[in-house]
């Protein structure tokens, strides 16, 4: 398992620089080395560079002290696009302690991964590694739902967010909402949304995000799964 080879070489691992581990190989696909880890190929979700191309200098929402951002999200930290072997970086541990995962195995992981993979610029599922132990630590995943309306535009939800309880404090869930919230706005949505409990919406409000007059958020639940 990745750990600490990938130290300080940013996002750039995702597009396969890092050093390599034991189990993974290296395959030239289009221009772009891409990691092989147990057989399988590691793209990421979505273009890495979009994450290190948000203005997040000029378009400041919210502050951060210390100093973070998506390219330098703290010590021995990576954000990046989610990969399929973060499986077996604790990703859905981590879901977990946001709501039930149900008992996720590896072939239904893959699947939901290409499902998601073969919808371009839709699932942009984004994660926080610590480098140190090679586990997911964090996530939020912002989805860009295509529209007919508001000349055949996007809305953007903001869904799944959660900081493993280890890593309160370091204002990454701060920084997940930040980046997904940019983004929405650089992949072309006209809105964004999501879903919270009450006490945590004057979190949420910190980024725009307002309860709208006369609009309600209602829910119909199937069987618990
Ligand atoms: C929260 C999440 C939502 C998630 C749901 C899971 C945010 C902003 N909201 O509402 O995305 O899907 O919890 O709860 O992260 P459920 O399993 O009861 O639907």
């Amino acid at each position: 398992m990745p750990g600490k080879a990938y130290e300080g070489e940013g996002l750039d691992r995702v597009k396969g620089r890092g050093r390599k581990e034991k189990g993974e190989r290296r395959r030239e696909k289009g221009g772009e080395e891409q990691l092989i880890q147990n057989g399988h190929e590691d793209k990421p979700l979505y273009d890495p560079s979009l994450l290190r191309d948000l203005d997040f200098e000029g378009d400041k929402q919210v502050t951060y002290d210390p100093e973070i951002s998506p390219q330098n999200p703290g010590e021995n930290l990576l954000m990046r696009p989610l990969c399929r072997s973060d499986f077996d970086r604790g990703y859905m541990v981590l879901l977990g302690q946001l709501t039930k995962v149900g008992e996720v195995t590896r072939e239904e992981f893959d699947e939901r991964f290409s499902t998601m993979e073969n919808c371009p610029d839709t699932y942009y599922i984004t994660v926080i590694e610590d480098t140190t132990t090679g586990q997911i630590i964090g996530s939020a995943s912002l989805i860009k739902e295509f529209k007919f309306i508001r000349q055949c535009s996007a809305r953007g939800r903001i869904e799944d967010v959660v900081v493993d309880n280890a890593y309160r404090g370091k204002q990454l869930g701060k920084l997940l909402l930040d980046t997904l919230t940019k983004l929405g706005k650089r992949v072309g949505c006209y809105k964004m949304s999501l879903e919270c409990l009450d006490k945590v919406v004057g979190f949420y409000e910190t980024f725009g995000y307002r309860k709208e007059e006369g609009q309600n958020y209602m829910c119909r639940r199937y069987q618990p799964k």
